[in-house]
C-alpha cells in the first residue's frame, strides 16, 4: 500500500494555525513523524485564502523536503496553483490532481510529460461527482486516455473514485469497490486511491467505520490511500489486512511496526517487565 501521509493540511485547525503564525517547527514534526510512521508520500495542502495559496504552498514544501527525503504529493483544487509551484519539488512526486473537469489535464499533463512525476485522477467532470459506476468509469477512461497522448503510461495514474458518505448513499462503498474492480479490467497497472474519511461522514464512531472500509477496500486491491499514518487504529487496519491477506511474509512488517511502536501502545507507554 502506497502510503500518502494527508497531516500537512491547512484545513485542519491546528495546522492551519500554525500556518498563520508560520510556525515552521511544527510543520516539520509532522513531515518527520509521517515520514518515520511510513508515508512514501507527504502531502501538502495550502487550505488558505488563493491570493496567499503560493506562498503557502511554497513555505510548505521547503519544510517538508528540508526536514525528510519522502516525496511531496502538491495537493491544490487551482492547476495553475501547481503548475507555478512545480519546479520547487526537488523530486517527482504525485501531483493531487486533474479531473475531467475544466482545462485541468490540459494544465497539468504536460507539466508531468516526460518525467517521473505520477498523478492522482479523481472522477468527476463539469457536471460535477456522479453517483454512479458506469459515469465514474468514464471518467476515468477518459482521462487516463488523454493521459496518453502525453505518453503518461496508466501505471503513474491513482484513480480517485471520490467516495461518498455512507450516511447519503447507502451503496458507496459498494459503488467504490465496484468502479476500482472495473477500472483495473480496463487497465490493469492503474492504481486506485481514496481519502479514508469520507466514507464515514456525519456517522457516530467514525473511526470503525474508515478502518472496516479500509480493510475492505486492501482486499479488492486499492494501490494507495490518503491517510494519516499517525493513526495507530488505521496503520493497525492496514497492517492486520496485508498479513491476514498473506501479504507479509512472516508477518514481518506487523511485527516491526509494533516493535517500533507504529501500531499497539506507544513506545513511552509499554511499562518494562
Ligand atoms: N482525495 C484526494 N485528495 C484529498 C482528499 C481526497 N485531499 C484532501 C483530503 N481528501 C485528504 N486529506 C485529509 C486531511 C486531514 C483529514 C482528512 C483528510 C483529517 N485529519 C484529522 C487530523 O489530522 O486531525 C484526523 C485524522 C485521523 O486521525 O484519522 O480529518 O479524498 N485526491
Amino acid at each position: 500500500m502506497i502510503i500518502i501521509g494527508e497531516k500537512i493540511n491547512g484545513t485542519i485547525p491546528k495546522v492551519g494555525k500554525a500556518i498563520e503564525e508560520r510556525d515552521e517547527a511544527y510543520i516539520r514534526d509532522l513531515a518527520i513523524k509521517q515520514a518515520e510512521a511510513g508515508a512514501h508520500y507527504i502531502d501538502v495542502c495550502a487550505g488558505v485564502a488563493p491570493e496567499q495559496e503560493e506562498e503557502v504552498l511554497l513555505w510548505l514544501m521547503d519544510i517538508v523536503q528540508d526536514a525528510v527525503d519522502t516525496p511531496l504529493c502538491i495537493d491544490s483544487p487551482n492547476p495553475r496553483m501547481i503548475e507555478k509551484v512545480f519546479s520547487r519539488a526537488k523530486k517527482p512526486g504525485i501531483v493531487n490532481s486533474v479531473s475531467a473537469e475544466g482545462d485541468k489535464m490540459e494544465v497539468l499533463y504536460p507539466l508531468i510529460q516526460g518525467t517521473e512525476w505520477q498523478v492522482i485522477a479523481l472522477t468527476c467532470d463539469n457536471k460535477g461527482i456522479p453517483s454512479d459506476v458506469d459515469t465514474r468509469v468514464n471518467i476515468a477512461r477518459q482521462m487516463i486516455d488523454e493521459a496518453a497522448k502525453y505518453d503518461i503510461t496508466p501505471d503513474r495514474i491513482h484513480i480517485d473514485p471520490l467516495v461518498m458518505a455512507l450516511s447519503a448513499d447507502n451503496q458507496s462503498m459498494i459503488k467504490f469497490l465496484e468502479t476500482l474492480k472495473r477500472v483495473k479490467e480496463l487497465y490493469p497497472t492503474v492504481k486506485i486511491t481514496s481519502g479514508l474519511s469520507n466514507i464515514s461522514f456525519s456517522m457516530p464512531l467514525r473511526r470503525v467505520i474508515n478502518q472496516h472500509f479500509f480493510c475492505l477496500a486492501i482486499y479488492a486491491g486499492m494501490d494507495s490511500a490518503i491517510m494519516d499514518p499517525l493513526n495507530r487504529h488505521m496503520m493497525a487496519t492496514l497492517l492486520a489486512t496485508q498479513a491476514l491477506l498473506g501479504r507479509d511474509r512472516y508477518c514481518r512488517n506487523f511485527s516491526n511496526a509494533y516493535r517500533k511502536g507504529i501500531i499497539g501502545p506507544k513506545l513511552e507507554e509499554r511499562k518494562k517487565k
